[in-house]
Formats: structure tokens, sequence, C-alpha cells
């Protein structure tokens, strides 16, 4: 018989909050990301937990008086696992940052696979799961976000301990012969095959999840063919699916037809004299292909001269890593590009390019999706890509065009009414651009409706909703460990 299952317990890297110290002391403020949105309710209705680190190496009486109010608050507990200095280092800028982000979106040659990041990864996983087993029980339910934390199953049932586990990927799992790079392949694959139920963004992650599984642990067999598969491995199973993350449709929509916002997105449309805008917003990062969209928009003006004094780019990048080199690299590499198109193209009264690094707070940002004719979404590689859903969800007039690269998760859902570019080909993102900025209205309204319909239903209540539904329909009979 299964268990009934009473708590549900995150855990991930962070936890939802933002912690801050000014000369008052510490303040704490819950985090307004989708996850948090998504999972809150779930917490407070069934009760539960989320683990994580708090982001700072502090400790003392102040901070646990603050997450004691949190918990009474927001109706769940906070649970902080304590993490040095090196620890932060080598699991979290190191073997997180420097190896695993890299080489699962296909950039291997940025990978730096130094074995101290290895070691200081297990030790902190480790300590991860040394807190899950003490703060859970055996009817909980484990939902592990991410890839910092893929060891979290083997290391709670090498302890002994028996928990049901799900684990979501929430970057892409890339094709073998890029995953065969990694020095610690084997193992690695091995703990992914500990949780009862592998969560990935799209059908494509699972299928090359198990392209290297074969390779790595060829008894492993594959059933069913459905979103959810189950892997039996010869004494065990675990089951792997696909589960596209989303965002809370309602509530973008719902904010981008507030009278405060209407307002701004209309200023900003007058103060840019009514002409086109072409948007992107991305966290600042090498995987988000701003250096290649800005040579696009060049491209554009060089291109289609018809254009030039007619629309504006508009690049919000959102500060990220900011003390690791290579983010700063690709910080000033961004400022020279925007430079050299506006030295190249403005005259007065028309600027091309707009940029913006600095994080806006969420009506402002609603804002500048409300105001753009196109969103234009270009990663080299991305598990999903929220920002491509947020833009329209946004678009309550239906008019705008959402311009995905084919390399985001979200072009497996989006592809049919979404124009598909290849990122790396700024002609060809040049002349999707041009086409997108000429498309008659009834075509754009046509599309925007069916890619709002789609976002609206597979909103992200959905995913955690249906997540959960995999995950815990798995019986617990056939864990081997006894209970501690
Ligand atoms: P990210 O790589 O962070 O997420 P993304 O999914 O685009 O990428 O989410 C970025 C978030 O940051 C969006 O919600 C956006 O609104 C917000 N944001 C961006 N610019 C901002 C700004 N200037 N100010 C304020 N907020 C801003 C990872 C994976 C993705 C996957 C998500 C969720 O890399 O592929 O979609 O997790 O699983």
């Amino acid at each position: 018989m299964e268990p009934a299952l009473k708590r549900l317990v995150v855990v991930s890297n962070r936890l939802p909050v933002a912690l801050r110290k000014d000369e008052d002391g510490w303040k704490l403020k819950q985090g307004s990301g989708g996850l948090v949105t998504a999972m809150a309710p779930v917490l407070k209705n069934r009760g539960g937990m989320w683990i994580g680190w708090s982001g700072t190496s502090d400790s003392g009486a102040e901070l646990d008086g603050l997450m004691d109010d949190f918990t009474e608050e927001a109706g769940y507990e906070l649970c902080t696992v304590p993490l040095t200095e090196e620890d932060v280092d080598g699991y979290y800028y190191g073997f997180s940052n420097e190896i695993i982000w890299p080489l699962f979106h296909d950039l291997q040659s940025r990978c730096r696979f130094h074995p101290r990041y290895w070691r200081t990864y297990l030790d902190v996983n480790f300590k991860f799961a040394e807190v899950v087993a003490r703060r859970s029980s055996p009817e909980d339910y484990i939902w592990i976000q991410d890839y910092h934390l893929m060891h979290q199953a083997f290391f709670l049932k090498s302890m002994g301990v028996r928990r049901n586990t799900g684990f979501f990927l929430h970057i892409p799992f890339p094709p073998p012969d890029i995953f065969m790079k990694l020095p610690w392949r084997a193992k690695l694959i091995q703990a992914l095959t500990e949780f009862d139920l592998v969560g990935f963004q799209t059908v494509q992650d699972r299928r090359n999840f198990v392209g290297s599984l074969h390779r790595l642990m060829p008894e492993a067999r594959v059933e069913g063919r459905g979103a959810v598969v189950t892997i039996n491995m010869g004494n065990r199973s675990f089951r792997a699916g696909a589960f596209p993350i989303s965002i809370d449709y309602a509530q973008f929509s719902d904010m981008a037809a507030r009278p405060d916002v209407v307002q701004k997105a209309f200023d900003l449309k007058e103060a840019l004299r009514h002409r086109k805008i072409i948007l992107g917003v991305d966290r600042l990062d090498y995987t988000k292909g701003i250096p290649e969209r800005i040579r696009s928009i060049q491209t554009l003006l060089r291109r289609y001269p018809d254009l030039k004094g007619k629309v504006n780019f508009i690049q919000i990048a959102v500060p990220s890593r900011e003390e690791v080199d290579e983010y700063k690299e690709l910080r000033t590499e961004i400022e020279q590009l925007v430079g050299r198109v506006n030295g190249e193209y403005s005259f007065p009264g028309w600027v091309p390019v707009h940029y913006h690094y600095r994080s806006l707070p969420h009506e402002d940002l609603v804002a500048y999706y409300a105001a753009a004719d196109v969103g234009l979404v270009t990663p080299l590689r991305d598990g999903m890509n929220l920002v491509a859903k947020e833009y329209c969800a946004c678009n309550n007039k239906g008019d705008g065009v959402l311009v995905l690269s084919e390399f985001a998760g979200a072009a497996a859902q989006l592809q049919k009414h979404a124009y598909l570019v290849n990122p790396y080909d700024v002609e060809g993102i040049a002349k999707a651009l041009h086409r997108a900025l000429y498309w008659p209205i009834e075509e754009r309204k046509a599309h925007m409706t069916r890619l709002r319909e789609q976002i609206r239903r597979g909103n992200i209540f959905r995913w955690v909703d249906s997540f959960l539904r995999a995950g815990i329909a798995k019986s617990l009979d056939d864990f081997p460990e006894a209970d501690t």
C-alpha cells in the first residue's frame, strides 16, 4: 500500500529568500521568482520545508529569529545548510558554475575540470543530505532542484535513509558525446539513477540522458514512450520524464493590464517616439547569446537601411556572477559592441541600441515586455527560457512577435507560433527581425493568441502539479534500505 505523503520538502542550492545586512542588522525578503511563487502555496497547504544555503556564511540568533518569523508568516519552514567559504568556492563557483553549467550548455571548452571541485561538490552534497535526513521523515516527498545537488538521493541511500525523492534539472542535459567529457561521468550518472523520479525540461533532454545512461550503464532498459518513462536497472527502477517549466501567466498578464503599468509602457513608447521596439531581457551570461544578438541588430541596420531611425533595440541585462572574470569580460564585450553599433548608426534624435545593465523592479520589466513589438530571445542553449513566456504573457494586445532560438527548451513547445532562429546565424536573425517588423497584424495576432493560450494553460502551477503527481504516485516499496 502506498504511504500517505504528508509534507513537501524542497531542497535547492539557495533558500527562496534574499538576506541583506545593513546598519540595523539583517533583513530578510521572500524571493519573487516563478519557482517560489509556485511552490509557496503547495508548501503552505501540505505543510513543508525549504532546505538550502542562506547565501551567507554568517549565522547566529538574529538570523535564526528572522527564519522563524518567516516560517510564521509564510506557513512553511526554512532550514539552512551552513556552508564555509571553501565549500561555496569549490561546490558552487567551481563544480556547478565552471564545470556543469558550461558542459550542460554544450560549451565544454569553457570547463575547468579541477578534481578539487569534484571533491568539494561531493562533500557539500553530503552536508545537504545529512540535513535532509535529519529534518525530514519517510512520509515526506523530497523534491531536489537543479544541478548543484545531483548526489542527494545517492547520499541519502548510502546513509540508509529511505525517502521518496524527485529531482528536476532546470538546465539542459547535453548529448552523450558532450557528457562523456566529464571526468566523473559514471559516478554522476549513477547518482542520478538513485532518484525515484528525474525530471527534465524537454523530451530531448531526457533522450540525451538516456543516451549517456546506455553508454555508461548498459544494463539500463527503458520502458514506455510517453512524457514519463520507467528505467529498469536490473534490481531496481526509477522514472524519467519531461516537465517543461513555466510562469505564473495570470500574474504577468494581470500586471501588464494594470493602469500604472499600461501608463509606464506608454511613456516608454512615447520616449522612443513610437518607434518599433525589439526587446532582449537576460541574466548576463555567456549562454544567452547577447553579443551575437547585438551583431544581428548591426546586420539588420546594415542590410535594411529602411529601418534606420524607425526601430530601437533595448537590451536589459541583469548582473550575474559579477565576481567571475569570464562574466566581467562578457560585460565589457557587450558594452563595446553596443558602443560600436551606436557609433556607426546614431544620428541626432535616434540611438538604435539602448542597453541597461541592472535588475529591474517587476512592474518596469512587465512594462518593457508590454511595450515591445518583438521579443528577441536568442540563447545559444537554454533549459527552458522563461523570458520567452513572460514576453508573450504580457503582450495583452496580442500583436507582438516572439523571435526564439531553436536551442532554447521553450522552442520545443512554442515552435509552431514563434519565429525560430539559429542564435549563431546573425544574418538569419536579421532577416527574421525584418520580416517580423513587417508582418501583417492579422498573422501576428493569430500566432500570438496561440502562444498566449498555450502558456496560460501550461502554467507554473500545472508544472508543480504534474511533477508532484508523477513523483508521489511512485510507491516506496522498492527501497531496499531500512528507515533510520
Ligand atoms: P535562467 O538562466 O535564469 O534560469 P530564464 O528562464 O530566462 O533564465 O529566467 C530569467 C528570469 O530572470 C526571468 O524570470 C526574468 O523575468 C528575470 N529577469 C531577467 N532580466 C531581468 C531584469 N533586468 N530585472 C529583473 N528580472 C529579470 C534557469 C535556466 C532556464 C530555465 C529556468 C527555470 O537556465 O533555462 O528556464 O532556470 O527552470
